[in-house]
């Protein structure tokens, strides 16, 4: 297959699934954090747990953040913004991603569509107290 064939097949199979109620309920994650990143202008660090697989498989993913001043302290009342991205390939996801604030610094983003192997980026833009961005990536097996 091409690969405008099979991004055209993904983006089919992205249409299909946005009726699914990704997310709804509470998700559950991982005690252990998969990764922490320290966003670019090193305003917060952020931890990240990735749910139902950790590291996640390839489909539909939900993610937490913690996220942290860089000593240690839980940040609320950020807006995130948050575009999976495969720089490989320079592409995104079909589906947008919804970000929801928990409490206590935590942020769950659901709807994250990992819909090829490779290495896909979660370009994340915060805004709040403080400016930054960051984009924790994932290997898709
Ligand atoms: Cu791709």
């Amino acid at each position: 297959m091409t690969r405008s064939a099979l991004l055209a097949a993904a983006l089919l199979l992205g249409a299909a699934c946005s009726s699914d109620p990704a997310g709804s309920g509470a998700t559950s994650f991982p005690a252990a954090a998969l990764t922490r990143v320290s966003t670019l202008g090193g305003a917060f660090d952020v931890e990240v747990r990735t749910a139902p697989d950790q590291p996640p498989s390839r489909g539909l993913v939900s993610v937490e953040y913690r996220i942290t001043t860089p000593g240690g302290a839980p940040v609320d009342g950020l807006d995130l913004a948050v575009v999976p991205y495969m720089p490989a390939m320079g592409h995104g996801a079909s589906t947008k991603p919804t970000v929801s604030a928990e409490g206590g610094g935590r942020y769950v983003i659901t709807g994250v569509e990992l819909f090829m192997p490779g290495t896909w980026e979660l370009r994340t833009q915060i805004k709040g107290t403080l400016e930054d961005s960051a984009a924790p990536s994932f290997e898709i097996p």
